[in-house]
């Protein structure tokens, strides 16, 4: 009994002082004790919670990994059985004489019947809420809390029997859960079952304060007009003196007359001479430390504190001369959002907070500034959010559902209202969060997938008035009621078979990969904000070992075979890198260059909706991550290791773009220029040749406007005068720089290399100097041991030294593997 109390973590809520006399809240997180087991086995094993049913039975080694091998398909049986979960846990006083105490639970997947000492005191249907259940009659000293998770099938089964029609994309369009976990074209199909989010008990006597929303109301650049909207509970309280501090200075004191038990209340308060919040790319993601205080006369009863980023931020989608304009305008500046879409990080949620530091840090250093966290995943954590605000970058917030229609029944529809206000509510203060969206692909899918054929008019009418009913008025109106930002009601606008996905909203073009046209289409066809375009490539050497559980790479290995989702994956990555590459016959050289094929369209689209802002003002690639290892169309893969794109995007996504392209004998030299500031330098252009000649070259000092794209130079050039094959230009300006070649890399007669590597011990890993004699393409080193190369898939450029740093923790000496595209055509040459 008496090891509980040491289990108990009880937090001060004060974030001021400890020392001050009030009468705390007090929190007591139930993360111990835990055991579960399926109800038809008796015996219980050991649990952990948060987490899920997989992670568990793993963790026993009661189920092999499911993200490696095969093991997938061997584990399914855990989604079908119905799990219970109970923990006991001692009240100790501080909570039991409290006049008021709460259960919270901050989220259960899904159907579960929870009962405290053997009452049922929730019935949860829904992953993404969270449930606060009044317990102070039931709980006792000793206490048992138990929580019975039914399998989604069962419920799924019964919703449509009740249901007249099936729903496009089958039963998971009745479950409040991640969609992906069904499986995607990306993911595997593990269906979780768990309490994925903490437990805790809050007890309290007279003030809970329930939440603090602080909002804009206007900004110039000498003040910034703001409020607080303070939520309460109160109990026996007339009045109470609310405090306002920003960065610990106080900045108000009012007196607030309590007239009911629930009470809201507002406190203006002004900011002089304002630091706005902006991207890092634009500026300092700067926040002021807010902290709210209530108390009566010298006691506090609550406290609360947030780190808040003053902005303003808005999508813009006025009517022009071609169709409507679509973008984002910070601190009133429109804004390019560079950046990728976002997917859970972990299949089984178990991905570390050092890994999503990790993630947000590497989209950050490949110059993004907008993540979109897509439809069929999770509504993030807290933590998420904050690395996000921190980082300066944005979010675009897609409610959770994805490629399916969804019931519009009422306890359906109110079930989804109580996740959207929690959501809302959640993540309002959050100064990363610029737009909400309905959902992924839906209105697309029902206009343009065949999900209308074979329906009555009654039945397209219905599904389609329940569409409308969920995100043309309930998911607006709550965004609107509960925060200041955008809604857009689904990704993209239009489907891609509608010619108005160039002229109006946001696009998916996925006429590349999934209906096989050549990356120069990305060149052709500008939206006005590509927010998914991708291609897959195989993941790292790394990742590739991991999941085949092999020393070696191999393609043909029945298990890798597993982890590509998408039916016509690799031949489609056969048929596009036999197209621009020469197709390697090793595997290394093949996982190798199917990285080179995905970098080389999706920067291609990129640089080319870049060069047209700001008709276009933004380019969300797909995807930026993996939830295991797998061939996707991902930059970083499950293991985090960066693949070929996301070096390159780097570049690409510099505020300063240099852009080079060659038609009709003409170079065209495009300068991007994405700050809020004019840039100056001179502009170095270069025609050599593979063996370093210089064959022709100009300077001139160049000056570009603010936040615009601008054609810099051109250049006649005569394909009858050059060797289309044995020469590239180089073009530099600042710290920026571009080669273009003038023929596809499969032709390119690339020379054979005499490279030098000179390797230098430093404090964190390794410096490599490297030369060559000659032009190398597309250089990439790896190597067995853990650690990160600052930059790979490089140029090297003949006679100059380029150095590459190697961070790594390990003392193990490494080797590296150097492959190049030289390499790839010598070889070729020998055949
Ligand atoms: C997009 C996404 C996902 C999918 C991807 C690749 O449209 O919304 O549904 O994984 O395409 O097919």
């Amino acid at each position: 009994m008496r090891k509980f109390f040491g289990l108990l973590f009880i937090l001060c809520l004060s974030l001021f002082s400890c020392k001050t006399d009030y009468k705390e809240t007090v929190e007591i997180t139930l993360d111990t004790n835990w055991e579960f087991k399926s109800t038809e086995d008796s015996v219980w094993d050991n649990a952990v919670v948060p987490g899920n049913v997989f992670s568990d039975l793993k963790r026993l080694n009661k189920i092999p990994d499911p993200l490696v091998g095969q093991n997938e398909l061997d584990v399914q049986w855990v989604s079908e059985k119905e799990w219970v979960y109970k923990t006991s846990f001692i009240m100790p006083d501080s909570i039991l004489n409290k006049e008021h105490v709460v259960l919270n639970f901050n989220g259960i997947d899904t159907y579960a019947n929870v009962y405290l000492n053997d009452s049922l005191i929730l019935v949860s249907n829904n992953a993404f809420r969270s449930w606060s259940v009044p317990v102070k009659r039931i709980i006792k000293r000793q206490n048992e809390l138990r929580v019975n998770i039914e399998p989604t099938l069962r419920h799924e089964d019964n919703f449509k029997k009740q249901s007249e029609y099936e729903l496009p994309e089958g039963a998971r369009v009745y479950t409040r859960k991640p969609q992906f976990q069904y499986g995607w074209d990306w993911g595997p199909k593990l269906n979780l079952s768990g309490i994925h989010k903490g437990i805790t008990i809050k007890a309290w006597d007279k003030v809970k304060l329930n939440d603090v929303y602080v909002k804009v109301d206007s900004l110039s650049t000498e003040k910034a007009f703001l409020e607080a909207q303070v939520a309460i509970n109160v109990h026996d309280v007339e009045e109470l003196d609310a405090l306002l501090y920003v960065n610990d200075k106080l900045i108000t004191k009012n007196s607030i007359v309590i007239n009911s038990k629930q009470e809201s209340f507002i406190i203006p308060f002004t900011v002089n001479n304002p630091k706005l919040w902006w991207t890092h790319n634009l500026g300092d993601p700067y926040r002021y430390k807010i902290s709210v205080k209530l108390q009566e006369n010298k006691t506090v009863y609550a406290q609360h504190e947030l780190m808040y980023g003053i902005r303003t931020v808005k999508l813009v989608t006025n009517k022009d001369d071609v169709g409507e304009k679509f973008y984002f305008e910070l601190n009133g500046e429109p804004i390019y959002m560079k950046g990728a879409n976002y997917i859970p990080q972990h299949s089984l949620n178990e991905n570390t907070k050092i890994q999503t530091e990790q993630l947000i840090k590497d989209a950050k250093k490949a110059n993004m500034n907008m993540l979109r966290v897509w439809g069929g995943g999770v509504y993030e954590s807290d933590g998420f959010y904050e690395l996000c605000d921190q980082n300066g970058i944005l979010v675009w917030q897609d409610f959770m559902f994805a490629c399916a229609m969804y019931p519009g029944d009422k306890s359906f529809l109110n079930n989804v209202k109580e996740e959207a206000v929690y959501q809302v509510k959640r993540l309002r203060n959050h100064a990363s969060i610029a737009l909400w969206c309905g959902n992924n692909e839906s209105s697309e899918g029902w206009k343009r997938w065949g999900w209308q054929q074979g329906r009555s008019e009654q039945e397209i009418q219905s599904i389609w008035s329940n569409y409308k009913k969920l995100f043309n008025d309930l998911l607006p109106s709550v965004v609107d009621e509960y925060s200041t930002t955008s809604y857009w009601e689904s990704s993209p606008k239009f489907g891609r078979g509608n010619p108005n996905y160039q002229f109006e909203g946001d696009a998916h073009d996925w006429w590349v990969w999934h209906d096989g046209k050549p990356f120069e289409h990305f060149q052709q066809v500008i939206p006005r904000f590509m927010s998914e375009f991708g291609f897959q490539s195989y993941p790292s050497y790394q990742s590739i070992k991991h999941l085949t559980q092999l020393d070696s790479i191999s393609l043909s290995d029945t298990a890798f075979k597993t982890h590509q989702k998408h039916a016509r994956g690799n031949q489609l990555i056969a048929t596009y890198m036999d197209r621009d590459f020469i197709v390697p016959d090793n595997d290394l050289d093949y996982v190798y260059t199917s990285q080179l094929v995905q970098a080389r369209g999706i920067t291609m689209g990129i640089e080319a909706q870049r060069s047209a802002k700001p008709y276009c003002m933004g380019s969300l690639f797909w995807q930026l991550n993996d939830c295991w290892p797998v061939v996707s169309w991902s930059s970083i893969d499950g293991l985090g290791e960066w693949k070929a794109l996301h070096y390159k995007v780097k570049r690409s996504f510099d505020n300063v773009l240099l852009s080079m392209g060659y038609a009709n004998d003409k170079v065209v030299v495009t300068l991007v220029n994405d700050n809020l500031e004019p840039v100056s330098d001179t502009l170095d252009i270069q025609l050599r040749d593979f063996y370093g000649n210089v064959l022709w070259e100009k300077e001139k000092y160049i000056s570009v406007r603010s936040n615009v794209s601008e054609t810099i130079y051109e250049h006649e050039l005569k394909k009858s005068d050059i060797k289309l094959d044995e020469v590239y230009m180089h073009a530099s300006f600042g710290n920026g720089e571009q080669t273009l070649l003038f023929v596809s890399p499969k032709l390119l007669r690339l020379p054979e290399a005499k490279l030098s590597i000179k390797t230098k011990k430093v404090s964190d890993g390794y410096e490599l100097t490297l030369s060559s004699n000659v032009f190398i393409k597309d250089l990439f080193l790896s190597t067995h041991v853990k650690g990160f190369f600052e930059e790979n898939f490089i140029d090297i450029h003949p006679n100059k030294d380029k150095v590459i740093v190697f961070k790594t923790k390990s003392l193990e000496t490494p080797e590296f593997l150097i492959q190049s595209l030289n390499k790839i055509y010598q070889d070729s040459l020998l055949k």
